[in-house]
């Protein structure tokens, strides 16, 4: 029961499952993987979707073609749909003072015609979302960089990417994500609010939401579940980036639900639509890495893996809401009452202050929060 299907609209970039394992300390532990064998194999494990970085899929023009050939035929024998693409403004290194936000203006002009040629071809496959990842928009130093200048420059762009899309009648929205730092000493737009705060003050602010990563909100010691509940709140959950992290340290990109599973939990409850809410329904994207003490083996159970624990943990979430007994711990801890505005219907601010209060009384009631916590953390320990 918790074998994925298509329907679960689960989703893997094509560089998590082909990463080769080459980090600061070590080379590859792995060969490269061929995005054919990629979608075959992530459709035979029930996934939907895959997202690619146009280095990912076509590295080389001169066998260009021939790739998109193959894989555009592997798209249609599999069912596999891409539903999201990215540039990769970060590996190359012409990037290394960033793409969109380089001092240098050349490098700049180069990043935004390498983010337009692999528009094009998101389109022509079809995808809904284009991701921005501004991994080297950032610094090392104070001096070094402008940073108002900086967003300025990064407005530009995405003004012009909007308008660009706009123009070509493309069905495409973009998705900003955020990240504090790594591989730059800080990152620009380090984290969902400022992502969220900066799109407002774009030309076409419907055009770009955010796509959010789990470790990247973790690293910086912020709430995940809380973060996406606000990007839903302003209308700007466009995509999102599962995987796990151990608490604020280097990137790690485990598989969903390592690391802190109790926000994992949390997590697909907000996803889910806690309290009522339109649930999340866009694609459930995973964005990890296959570990290096992994083969090729290890590779697919990892994927495996994101996937049955978003399912398990759908299944733990459902099984806590439909739980009697938290619906009672809900109603103690006045969770719903906060949906009642503070202010009622024809009253004015007169009318609340002219009430008496007895914050004594007030102050005495417990709210109940630790037997709701507990009952969730039983329903997550598989105990109820
Ligand atoms: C890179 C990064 C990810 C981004 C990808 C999109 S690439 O692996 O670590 O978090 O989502 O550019
Ligand atoms: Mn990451
Ligand atoms: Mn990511
Ligand atoms: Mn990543």
């Amino acid at each position: 029961s918790y074998t994925p299907s298509k329907t679960d609209k689960f989703s893997f970039g094509l560089w998590t499952v082909g990463w080769q394992g080459v980090d600061v300390f070590g080379t590859a532990v792995r060969p490269p993987m061929d995005p054919v064998h990629a979608v075959e194999k992530l459709a035979e494990l029930g996934a939907a979707a895959i997202s690619f970085h146009d280095d990912d899929l076509v590295p080389d023009d001169g066998t260009r073609q021939q790739v998109l050939e193959r894989f555009s035929k592997a798209l249609a024998e599999t069912g596999i749909v891409v539903e999201m693409a990215t540039t990769n403004l970060f590996s190359h290194p012409v990037f290394k003072d960033g793409g969109l936000t380089a001092n240098d203006r050349t490098v700049r002009r180069y990043a935004l015609s390498k983010v337009l040629r692999n528009l094009d071809l998101a389109a022509e496959l079809g995808a809904s979302t284009y991701v921005l990842w501004g991994g080297r928009e950032g610094a090392e130093s104070g001096g070094s960089k402008d940073v108002q200048a900086a967003l300025d420059r990064y407005k530009e762009s995405m003004d012009l990417l909007c308008a660009y899309v706009q123009e070509q009648g493309y069905d495409i929205r973009f998705a900003i994500e955020p990240k504090p730092n790594e591989p730059r000493g800080d990152i620009l737009l380090p984290s969902i609010g400022h992502a969220i705060a900066f799109i407002n003050d774009l030309a076409h602010p419907e055009l770009v939401g955010i796509n959010p990563e789990v470790g990247h909100e973790q690293m910086a010691g912020l709430n995940y579940a809380h973060g996406i509940a606000q990007a839903l709140w302003h209308g700007k959950l466009f995509h999102i980036d599962l995987n796990g992290q151990h608490g604020p340290r280097f990137d790690q990109d485990l598989r969903f639900g390592a690391g802190n599973l109790r926000e994992a939990f949390w997590t697909v409850d907000v996803l889910q639509g806690a309290g009522g809410r339109p649930a999340y329904d866009g694609f459930v994207h995973f964005d990890y890495k296959p570990p290096r003490t992994e083969d090729f083996d290890g590779v697919w159970e990892t994927a495996r893996g994101c996937m049955r624990n978003y399912l398990i943990l759908r299944e733990k979430v459902q099984a806590f809401r439909a739980d009697p007994e938290v619906a009672e711990a809900l109603a103690v801890a006045r969770v719903a009452e906060l949906s009642e505005p503070t202010l009622a219907d024809g009253e004015s601010l007169a009318d609340l202050r002219k009430e008496t209060y007895d914050p004594a009384a007030l102050a005495e009631r417990g709210l109940g929060f630790e037997r709701l916590d507990q009952l969730a953390m039983e329903h997550l320990l598989g105990v109820r």
